[in-house]
């Protein structure tokens, strides 16, 4: 029996091999290759451009760790925005609270079409009624919207391509503009080991619109490049090492795999090597 391999390279020395047991779709969008496969050991497998965005087995650490931290560092919840994230599991995350509307904001509408064909365990975000998703750049819409948020999530791809605009100084400081005063806004921020330089510019800009109240933190998915992932998160006229919602905490703990309250402080301790980049 022929074996179909998938690997995702990390440069030109390394990779991330899987297993396949059916190419379930490949299309090419307006802005890049998208494929979903099944892999053996870690099931549906969602690929941009080559890159894997998220698996079956291990998006749960992702998700929570993008949305968990932040939420419960939250004086109100009455809006939240979410930059990308067209697979709906940022969004599955958020709708696990009260938040009155959950806006996305997802540049290539083939990758939200597939999520709700193919991966009804992310997609299933988009079946709450308070989330609105719509087709756009995320870029034009925190330079023009009117609206302000609690919380904003960018859950982007890597910098470059579609994601570009979204590591980048002048965004982030339109990302502040539409914060509430005690809001906060978390971003995916790459890993140190293949891709310092990108972490570094998600950290070093997001300092030149939020200033000292930025904070990096990080989670543990084995199927993104080194399996350390990295979070940058800046917050307005709160003190996020003060406060944690425990009551909305014991609400939602029997809904996560990954975060707790142990986690929710140590994610924060970063390693020194990590520490020396910033
Ligand atoms: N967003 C972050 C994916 C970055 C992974 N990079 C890579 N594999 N080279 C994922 C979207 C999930 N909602």
């Amino acid at each position: 029996d022929p074996e179909i391999w998938f690997t995702e390279k990390y440069g030109n020395n390394v990779g991330l091999t899987f297993k396949v047991k059916e190419i379930l779709n490949t299309q090419i969008s307006k802005y890049q290759r998208l494929d979903i496969i099944d892999t053996y050991e870690f099931g549906k497998v969602m690929l941009l451009d080559g890159l894997v965005m998220l698996t079956q087995k291990d998006e749960f650490v992702y998700h929570e760790m993008i949305s968990a931290p932040a939420v419960m560092s939250l004086k109100n919840r009455n809006k939240a925005l979410i930059i990308g994230g067209g697979d709906g599991g940022t969004a599955r995350e958020l709708t696990k609270y009260d938040f009155d509307k959950i806006i996305e904001v997802e540049i290539d509408e083939v990758v939200v079409e597939n999520s709700k064909k193919f991966l009804d365990f992310t997609a299933c975000g988009y079946n709450d009624k308070r989330v609105e998703i719509i087709i756009g750049d995320g870029v034009e819409f925190v330079k023009n919207t009117n609206e302000k948020f609690d919380l904003v999530i960018i859950d982007s791809t890597d910098p470059f391509g579609a994601a570009e605009g979204l590591f980048s100084g002048e965004f982030y400081s339109n990302v502040y503009n539409i914060l509430n005063n005690d809001g906060i806004v978390v971003a995916q921020a790459e890993n140190p080991y293949y891709n310092p330089d990108w972490f570094l510019k998600s950290r070093r800009n997001m300092q030149k619109a939020f200033g000292l109240n930025t904070l990096n933190y990080c989670a543990f998915i084995p199927t993104y490049p080194s399996g350390m992932w990295l979070f940058s998160i800046g917050y307005k006229n709160i003190d996020l090492h003060d406060y944690f919602n425990e009551e909305l905490y014991k609400k939602n703990a029997n809904s996560y795999k990954y975060y707790n309250s142990q986690i929710h402080k140590a994610c924060f301790a970063l390693p020194q090597f990590v520490l020396k980049l910033i």
